[in-house]
């Protein structure tokens, strides 16, 4: 169990007009409702392989996406369902690629953790922890090199802050003063432990000083705070001004990946955490503003609930890959033999 604190909920006024304040309170239900979705598909067995829910962590994914340019790029982690919902893939493709369908954004070869999309410049969600830094670096170099103005948000857990490749990505980005905008997604656990039990110092934002790179920490239960936030920090790289790290304090409310007891933590905890929802303190918040009804909740909650089953659909439709089309992308050409 953590042994940190739960913070008060979200609150305060929303200083956003209603038409933005509904597009980021609708992202979020799209992905809690697609994620539901996923959910009892995997029980079903229609999705297989491993699969990581973003539910609980939504204004994370919103906030930061929402304050980046379409010509920005995105590496992202296995939990990157939500990331790629808001930079603009398609759910049907989502669902599909989960499903392992042709029609899926990676032909059904990549699943759930390999969300790839070249038209929103979505680098990949990646199955290895910490995997995504030199990947978003190197991204940043060739922008830095070939003159676009374009960042590079680099998405990743805290359980990556332990990986070497953290640190040599951090280090040369800085150095270079790479444009990449690194968002480090802490929900407080890396599967079963802890962030106390595997870091010596838990103040994520020393780590990047470490580096001589600026750093701020942020309410990640909050799609305010994470947005206005990540703005000012894209705002900076943007402008020259080398790479930034943006620490988000947010919590997953689902089991680490499908297979997962919880033995770690106790239902207490995440109860807590709950209270700190990000969909219902924001809705509150909106409502309390005037900027939005019940009526108006409901609506949004059933227009993304038929996108949902309107992706389903698609994905049951779609089509599974020939078994003789195996060997297509292999790097060893068709027909030679595979060692
Ligand atoms: C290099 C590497 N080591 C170990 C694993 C096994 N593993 C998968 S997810 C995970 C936890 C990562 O936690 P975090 O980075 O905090 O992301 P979260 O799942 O909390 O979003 C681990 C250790 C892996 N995939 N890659
Ligand atoms: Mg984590």
């Amino acid at each position: 169990m953590s042994w940190q604190p739960v913070p008060d909920p979200p609150s305060g006024p929303v200083p956003w007009d209603k038409a933005f304040a509904l597009r980021m309170l609708a992202d979020m239900v799209r992905i809690r409702r697609m994620e539901e979705k996923a959910a009892e598909l995997y029980g079903e067995q229609k999705i297989r392989g491993l699969l990581h829910l973003y539910i609980g962590e939504e204004a994370t994914g919103v906030g930061a996406m929402h304050a980046l340019a379409a010509d920005d790029n995105v590496v992202a982690t296995y939990r990157e369902h939500g990331h790629a919902l808001v930079r603009g893939m398609p759910m049907g493709a989502i669902m599909a690629e989960m499903y392992g369908k042709q029609e899926g954004c990676s032909r059904g070869r990549g699943g759930s953790m390999h969300l790839f999309d070249r038209a929103t410049r979505l680098y990949g969600g990646n199955a290895i922890v910490g995997g995504g830094l030199p990947i978003a670096t190197g991204l940043a170099l060739a922008d830095k090199m070939q003159g676009r103005e374009a960042l590079t948000a680099c998405v990743f857990g805290e359980g990556a802050v332990a990986e070497g490749a953290f640190h040599e990505a951090m280090n040369l980005a800085a150095l270079w003063k790479l444009p990449v905008l690194f968002c480090c997604e802490n929900n407080l656990y890396a599967m079963g432990t802890a962030i106390e039990r595997s870091q010596s110092q838990i103040d994520l934002r020393v780590k990047a000083a470490a580096f001589g790179m600026p750093a701020l920490s942020v309410d990640g239960m909050d799609v305010v705070a994470v947005h206005e936030a990540t703005l000012g920090a894209a705002q900076t790289v943007r402008g020259g001004g080398g790479p930034m790290f943006v620490e988000y304090r947010t919590y997953r409310f689902r089991a680490h990946s499908m297979f997962d007891a919880e033995l770690y933590r106790d239902k207490q905890e995440v109860d807590e955490w709950k209270t700190r929802g990000p969909i219902h303190t924001f809705s509150a918040r909106l409502k309390a503003q005037g900027l939005l009804t019940e009526e108006e909740f409901l609506a949004i909650d059933a227009q993304a609930q038929a996108e949902v089953d309107e992706a389903v659909a698609f994905a049951e439709a779609g089509t599974w890959e020939p078994v003789d089309e195996l060997l297509r992308d292999v790097h060893t050409p068709a027909g030679e033999e595979v060692r």
